[in-house]
């Protein structure tokens, strides 16, 4: 890669690697956070783990169809402690079970104090409707914050060929872009085939730093169970669909597939 080298006094010069490193860290030290925990999701087979393994540099994550259970990895990345947790995913053309969705709420809880970011995975390619309900579904199980929190990774970018993304989002319409208002049009595209040293990931880590910065701080499980449990005022109806997930499901009409079987490209 090409080197771009500022220009630089003799002063500078003087006082060497270490203290331009130091400055270097100064600067950004407002936005820069000393540990990034990142929480992966999406639905089954857009490539999460795929991109979790192109954060986190290495094959960590195994890439299986039928994955059950989310799993953390920790790497030290640019001398700071780098947390990905890889969920299972949601089912893209049928309900998921009450088990999947208790294990993808679980991954919130396993980089405590709670995740910097949530990625939400999108493919590139036709986006629908139920894409778009089935991913609110989901993503509100974690609480309504969950949103200030998230970025869109869109995979399998190299389809596009010569259309930008931006393009992409245009021509794609209102549902696609009905998930990026959600996340404030915070979106990232990744190369999932570039492993090891990687540019894009820092990149990336400096979107999660920014997104931290405007947002603040993290997204906090334990808030989101209090505000679970607060007591019903007068007004509320007790029966109301509250399910013990610690999170408010969205029951959207247009998922009504419920007994369609999935198929193999989702
Ligand atoms: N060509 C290409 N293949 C991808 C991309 N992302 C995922 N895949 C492939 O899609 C399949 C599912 O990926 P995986 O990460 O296991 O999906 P997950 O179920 O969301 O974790 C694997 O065979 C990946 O190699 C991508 O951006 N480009
Ligand atoms: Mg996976």
């Amino acid at each position: 890669m090409a080197e771009n080298k500022p220009l630089e006094t003799k002063a500078a010069d003087a006082s060497g690697p270490e203290e331009k490193a130091r400055k270097k860290a100064t600067v950004k030290a407002s936005a820069r956070l000393e540990e990034i925990r990142l929480v992966v999701l999406g639905w089954r087979w857009p490539g999460k783990s795929l991109t979790a393994n192109a954060i986190i540099g290495k094959e960590e994550f195994r890439l299986e169809r039928a994955a059950e259970f989310c799993v953390k990895r920790q790497t030290e990345m640019d001398g700071r402690q780098l947390t990905v947790v890889d969920t299972p995913g949601w089912f893209s053309a049928q309900d998921t079970p009450p088990s999947y969705k208790e294990e993808l709420v679980r991954g919130a809880s396993l980089c405590p104090p709670g995740p910097h970011a949530f990625l939400l995975v999108i493919p590139v390619g036709m986006f629908t409707d139920v894409d778009r309900s089935r991913i609110e579904e989901h993503v509100s199980l974690f609480g309504e914050h969950v949103w200030s929190h998230t970025i869109v990774v869109f995979t399998w970018a190299e389809v596009l060929r010569s259309i930008s993304i931006e393009r992409y989002i245009r021509r794609e319409g209102k549902e696609l872009q009905w998930v990026l208002e959600k996340c404030k049009r915070r979106y990232f595209v990744i190369n999932t085939s570039v492993f090891g040293e990687n540019p894009q990931v820092g990149c990336l880590l400096e979107k999660v730093e920014k997104m931290v910065a405007q947002e603040g701080g993290h997204y906090n499980p334990e808030v989101e169970k209090k505000e679970e449990k607060k007591p019903l005022d007068e007004n509320q109806n007790p029966t109301s669909d509250v399910q013990g997930l610690g999170a408010r499901p969205k029951h959207n009409s247009a998922v009504g597939l419920s007994k369609e079987v999935e198929p193999l490209n989702k």
